[in-house]
């Protein structure tokens, strides 16, 4: 899922795509890339953001998402009723949903639908989040949801950690470290790790608190990887190319793992000689 900030203020790509003309260019780049989805947005969910009217948020993506639309799947990401409606009549079929409650306008108009997990507002999310236990309280809310959309109806419901959204860097890698029992219960798995703060955090060099946005692409790709492995369906980035050729290297990684660990409990001799596969 390639990102589309449509908007002057996202935290690392505000202003690129501000305009119709950049916008579609930087879609049509991003399917190049090897994009299956473009994830289009028109309000920013950085800490600290403050709202944006309905009618700029229509006029930011309609037109990007009707033009989008006839290439590739194109989801819309917001939070508003109104805003949803319009993206899926102007042809988005995906609701990328970072309030976890538009499950009710993904089962009338027959979309998909994502369930993000998020601790409060961006306005005031990263106010000193705090949980007892972050895997069990992250993983119930998102299940409960995705239970809630099935009954009214939705057919594709997704469901997505919300990296970053109300969590310090420690939630965000025990969330990561745990995807696996995500994935196992059985809702398919999106992740968006791309260029967020906590890699800044982990990046950043002597006396500086967190390296740049610019400087975040290697954690941006190994945290992708390693949600495609441990059982993420979909990871939304900003760096299309880079995150296509670690999905096209993980893909059979994650299929021969599949086959061997299916093989192992069958048969330890099925599995093949000793040493193959270990280079
Ligand atoms: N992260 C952002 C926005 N939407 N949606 C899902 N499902 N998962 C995410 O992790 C996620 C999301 C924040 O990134 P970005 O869109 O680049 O920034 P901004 O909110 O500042 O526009």
């Amino acid at each position: 899922m390639g990102v589309l900030n449509v908007t002057p203020d996202s935290f690392s790509d505000g202003g690129r795509y501000f305009d119709l003309e950049r916008a579609l260019a930087r879609g049509l780049e991003m399917i190049a890339e090897g994009a299956d989805v473009i994830d289009v947005g028109g309000e920013s969910s950085r800490p600290g953001a403050r709202p944006v009217p309905e009618a700029e948020e229509l006029r930011r993506v309609v037109p990007v998402i009707e033009a989008l639309a006839r290439h590739v799947r194109v989801s819309v990401d917001t939070t508003k009723p109104a805003v949803a409606e319009a993206a899926l009549s102007a042809g988005a079929t995906l609701l990328n949903d970072i309030s976890a409650s538009l499950w009710p306008v993904a089962a009338s108009c027959g979309a998909g639908w994502v369930a993000m997990h998020m601790r409060g507002t961006p306005g005031t999310m990263q106010d000193d989040p705090r949980y007892d236990d972050v895997v069990g309280e992250v993983h119930g809310f998102l299940i409960e949801r995705a239970r809630q959309a099935v009954e009214a109806g939705v057919r594709e419901v997704w469901v997505d950690p919300g990296i970053g959204f109300g969590k310090t860097a420690r939630h965000n890698l025990t969330l990561l470290h745990h995807l696996p029992v995500l994935a196992a219960s059985g809702f398919p798995v999106l992740v968006g790790t791309s260029r967020k703060g906590f890699l800044g955090l982990l990046a950043g060099g002597p006396g500086e608190e967190r390296a740049p946005v610019a400087q975040r692409l290697p954690g941006s790709i190994a945290t992708a990887t390693w949600a495609m492995l441990a059982g993420a369906a979909m990871v939304r980035v900003h760096d299309v190319a880079a995150a296509f050729q670690s999905a096209i290297l993980v893909g059979p990684a994650r299929l021969a793992s599949d086959v061997t660990s299916r093989a192992t409990r069958i048969s330890p001799a099925a599995v093949g000689p000793p040493g193959l596969g270990t280079r």
